[in-house]
């Protein structure tokens, strides 16, 4: 079809970018293929460092990792990088049932030797009995999951993790 009218017409404008287009669609389409490819490959570098991170964790040689982030680490058990507040729980919980020798459900000045001189001991003991028990432990890890999630997402992140222990200093 021969252009007899203005080139601005719909018959003369579109015919030659007919070829254009196909052009563009075939960019479009490999750059889609690229994009795909690069998202494999995050999400495949992400895993490997989430993974030399959780190696980092469990090895004894403690490489670079604050004993914070190790415990962080630890701690995520779904593994999404912040911790929730039943991570954190259970964090406190195992660290309680460890320090806890004589298993009387009471952490007493001996079990924690010179951490009970620490201001967080007599801090946490609200009953003044000079032991902690499970249930101040609890109280206090949820007054600090309260304190320290900044943003209040319900989550912590090791930033926020980090600075309230800064803080706390
Ligand atoms: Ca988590
Ligand atoms: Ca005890
Ligand atoms: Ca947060």
């Amino acid at each position: 079809m021969l252009c007899t009218t203005a080139p601005s017409t719909d018959a003369c404008a579109v015919k030659p970018d007919i070829p254009f287009v196909t052009q563009q669609y075939l960019m479009a389409v490999g750059t889609e293929r690229l994009d795909k490819e690069s998202v494999v490959k995050r999400i495949l570098v992400s895993v490997f460092a989430i993974m030399a991170l959780a190696l980092t964790a469990i090895s004894p040689v403690k490489a670079d990792m604050t004993e914070l982030e190790i415990i962080f680490v630890k701690g995520d058990q779904n593994g999404d990088l912040v911790l929730n507040k039943a991570e954190v729980l259970l964090i406190a919980i195992t660290q309680f049932i460890e320090t806890d020798s004589d298993r009387d459900n009471m952490i007493e000045k001996q079990e924690i030797g010179e951490l009970s001189k620490d201001k967080e001991f007599s801090d946490n003991d609200t009953s003044k009995d000079g032991a902690l028990s499970i249930e101040e432990m609890i109280k206090e890890k949820l007054d600090d999951f309260k304190t320290a999630d900044i943003n209040s997402d319900g989550v912590l992140t090791i930033i926020e993790v980090k600075t309230f222990y800064q803080n706390k200093k």
